[in-house]
């Protein structure tokens, strides 16, 4: 984008006054935001009404969350003017750096929600025509904090900024229809640009509110017809994101949530493509739709009504409804493949269930054994089933995360239906995860292969000779990354940790299966060592974790606990925190995430193997030229396959034997065999801890008793863990282990989202 720099303070100043009645002068920080970022949007907006006039193929990014964070800075660099705006405020005497307070728009919980973020700004950078369409929760997820170590939630009112790099478009809402209400649907329209290049798609978050304020003038459909008013309050479907990561829970509310935004997005795109005289059975030309996961599979029955309405046959609508919609599986874990009571998804919505049962039928038309192949079995319905069944292509998000759908998962639909099944790994914008997070280390690397690999980012293969050069300064880089981190922990946590400490990071959602647990352990482990003597030369190391536990997960909450507690015992004695520090940062998010990512030492990735779909944080890491501690599990095993399993630190049980130890697994044995890991877990239960609701004593039973004791094998991988980490932490320091980490950086060509959404387009969605 052209940058002028009187042109844009004078747009400034003239937001300023005609929204806030004040000018340069006088305006306060959130005036200011909102002006400069609507002074940005006015000169954005001709390449978006061209965007939106294109004709040629379209695909539909369905989902329930779209994790975006903050979009000031990444719309500026991605648009060519941060430093622009950055010289053009200093000029008036305002920092850009102001905005780092403005919340993050965290409309999504953890991977699946933050990977659809990163597909729409590699799409856009790409020139791929790809559109997301989700919800405008009102709250996002929780904000967390910690009150004598655990975790308590409260509201996330993002909005308190305002929104303005959103546009409500009134002419595009649509009514959605269910048995006991009628919700209007309006869309908010949030431009995505591509990184230099003018291309705008967009993103369309649809906020629900009462029909009856609405100018029924708009629907000929409602004219004359009386509505009844509804008791419930419209704006509760959209009031707030499930704070649920990978646990299902069938609460008819988000049942509600997940058909307003297909049904909107459906009708309106139907709507406009009738408009403009398509062909119905010719839609899959001109759209195509990707299901994230579960969660908009409705889509599938919504759009088979809509067109029966419009007088297809159910073969003609299933026909077309299978050539749109494909289907993205992010994880294997029992709990989190959705269903829903068929009762209460009749009773809500009975014109979609009946498109259900037909699909049903057509199923059963196909002559298959009906105990493997079902949508609705004993008053179930089975979304994954019924998105396998009407799509074209199903995908899982990592090599080793599609083997196992092939081969447990998903096993029969795989035998049936060969075909259909691809792999697309799963990728991270460089921009935001190495070019805007880290701009020093991009800088080295823009001075030694020039910028080539912002787009095209398996070039930093060609840093690879350079490596001794640039060490130095990827040291000194780290070292500045680590002080400002540092720093901002200071502020934030009230908690020092000396940068001159190893950082030793694990970021992501807390669950059982990620194994902060098994973290903790080694870290206790290590204390007791120093505590004894027996480690008095351990290396220096700060131990930092960061994560949000889903409100009602009791057993996640103890975790929390836990680190909590070991971080007050080791940080408060003296003897220790010489050797070691612990920080569980609060309230975790993208922009933290940001900047953890750039000041990390070692990137935890210890989940069970097998239960990790794919992970994106360890590729973060790795683009950021750090080394991962892990399993062979997810995107791990590609990490190594490209960066050398030499020049990374993996340990314990791989998928083949995790099925094995399963076999009469006996975690009390095993931890009564280790002295070492029979110490650490006697702690939570001996009083080495302060905890009044007897959390760990219920995370110790969790070790030891009920139905299937330690069933993330912490027990089982200690050993392993330990010896791993421990050579990892006395290996740190080195030319040998700087090089590794640069050997890392070089690899991670294929983890970006282009590749990623280049594959998307070439093998399932067919735009360019
Ligand atoms: C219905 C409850 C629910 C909520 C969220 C079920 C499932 C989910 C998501 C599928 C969980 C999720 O975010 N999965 C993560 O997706 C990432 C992107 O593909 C992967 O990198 C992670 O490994 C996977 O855990």
């Amino acid at each position: 984008m052209k940058f002028d720099k009187k042109v844009f303070l004078k747009d400034v100043e003239n937001i300023l006054r005609a929204d806030f009645a004040c000018d340069l002068a006088t305006a306060n920080k959130k005036e200011l935001y909102n002006a400069v970022s609507k002074a940005v949007m006015q000169e954005a907006y001709p390449d978006w009404i061209a965007a939106k006039r294109q004709q040629k193929k379209r695909c539909g990014y369905f989902s329930a969350e779209f994790l975006m964070g903050r979009a000031i800075f990444n719309n500026l660099m991605n648009l060519g003017i941060l430093d622009g705006v950055r010289d053009a405020l200093a000029s008036v005497g305002e920092d850009l750096g102001q905005f780092e307070e403005v919340e993050d728009a965290a409309l999504g919980n953890g991977g699946l929600g933050r990977l659809a973020a990163c597909y729409l700004e590699s799409a856009a950078s790409m020139g791929l025509p790809l559109d997301g369409y989700g919800i405008r929760y009102r709250y996002g997820l929780f904000r967390q904090v910690f009150a004598d170590g655990y975790q308590k939630e409260e509201g996330d009112d993002w909005l308190k900024w305002g929104d303005p790099w959103s546009v409500r478009v009134e002419r595009d809402a649509a009514i959605v229809h269910f048995s006991d209400m009628d919700i209007l649907a309006v869309p908010y329209d949030m431009p995505i640009f591509g990184y230099h290049n003018t291309v705008v798609n967009t993103l369309r978050l649809w906020s629900s509110e009462p029909v009856t304020a609405f100018d029924f003038e708009t629907f000929d459909t409602m004219k004359g017809e009386n509505k009844a008013v509804e008791n419930f309050n419209a704006t509760k479907i959209c009031d707030v994101l499930y704070p649920n990561d990978n646990t299902m829970v069938g609460k008819l509310l988000r049942l509600r949530q997940q058909y307003f935004m297909v049904s909107a997005s459906l009708q309106d795109i139907v709507r406009k493509y009738k408009a403009a005289g398509g062909d119905f059975k010719a839609l899959p030309e001109k759209f195509c739709f990707q299901l994230n996961d579960t969660h908009p599979v409705l889509a599938i029955p919504e759009l088979l009504r809509i067109l029966r309405k419009e007088g297809l046959s159910f073969e003609e609508a299933f026909l077309v409804a299978k050539r749109c919609f494909n289907f993205t599986n992010h994880t294997i874990m029992a709990e989190a493949l959705e269903k829903w009571d068929a009762l209460a998804l009749s009773d809500l919505l009975p014109d979609v269930y009946e498109q259900i049962v037909a699909c049903q039928e057509r199923l059963e038309l196909e002559g298959l054994d009906p105990n493997k192949f079902f949508i609705i079995r004993d008053g179930t319905v089975h979304m994954a089933n019924l998105a396998i069944f009407v799509s074209s292509k199903v995908n899982g998000v990592a090599e080793i995360h599609t083997d196992i759908l092939k081969r447990e998962t998903f096993r029969h639909w795989y035998e049936q239906y060969p075909e259909k099944f691809v792999n697309i790994t799963n990728g991270i914008t460089p921009r935001r995860w190495l070019l805007l997070n880290n701009p020093k280390l991009a800088a080295i690397i823009d001075a030694k292969i020039g910028g080539a690999w912002h787009t095209d980012l398996k070039q930093l293969a060609r840093l690879k000779p350079y490596i001794g050069e640039i060490l130095p300064d990827f040291k000194r880089v780290k070292g500045e990354n680590k002080e400002k981190l540092a720093a901002y922990i200071k502020a934030r946590e009230g908690v020092e940790i000396p940068a001159g400490f190893i950082f030793d990071i694990q970021i992501k959602r807390l669950h059982e299966y990620k194994r902060q647990l098994l973290n903790a352990f080694s870290i206790l482990h290590f204390y007791f060592e120093i505590k004894d003597g027996k480690m008095n030369d351990f290396p220096p190391t700060a131990f930092i974790f960061g994560a949000k536990a889903a409100p009602g997960y009791y057993m996640a909450k103890a975790v929390i606990k836990l680190i909590n507690e070991i971080a007050k015992l080791v940080n408060g004695d003296p003897d220790v925190s010489r050797r070691m520090r612990v920080v569980f940062v609060q309230d975790y998010d993208v922009s933290y995430a940001e900047k953890l990512v750039c000041a990390a030492d070692i990137s935890e990735q210890i989940s069970t193997a097998g239960m990790e779909a794919s992970g994106t944080g360890n590729m973060k890491f790795m683009l950021n030229g750090t080394v991962t501690l892990g399993t062979m599990d997810g995107a791990n095993v590609e990490i190594c396959e490209e960066a050398g399993r030499e020049n990374n630190y993996i340990f314990g049980a791989t998928v083949e034997e995790v099925a094995n130890v399963k076999r009469g697994y006996d975690p009390l044995a095993v931890i009564n065999a280790d002295p070492a890991l029979k110490r650490v877990c006697d702690a939570l239960v001996n009083g080495t801890f302060s905890d009044d609701r007897g959390m760990l004593v219920r995370l110790h039973a969790s070790l030891i008793s009920g139905h299937e004791p330690d069933r993330y094998l912490v027990a089982y991988d200690f050993a392993d863990y330990i010896r791993v980490k421990k050579r990892l932490l006395y290996e740190f320091g080195t030319d040998e282990f700087y090089t590794k980490c640069l050997l890392n950086l070089c690899a991670a060509g294929k983890f970006s989202a282009d590749r990623s959404v280049t594959d998307y387009a070439n093998l399932i969605w067919h735009i360019n």
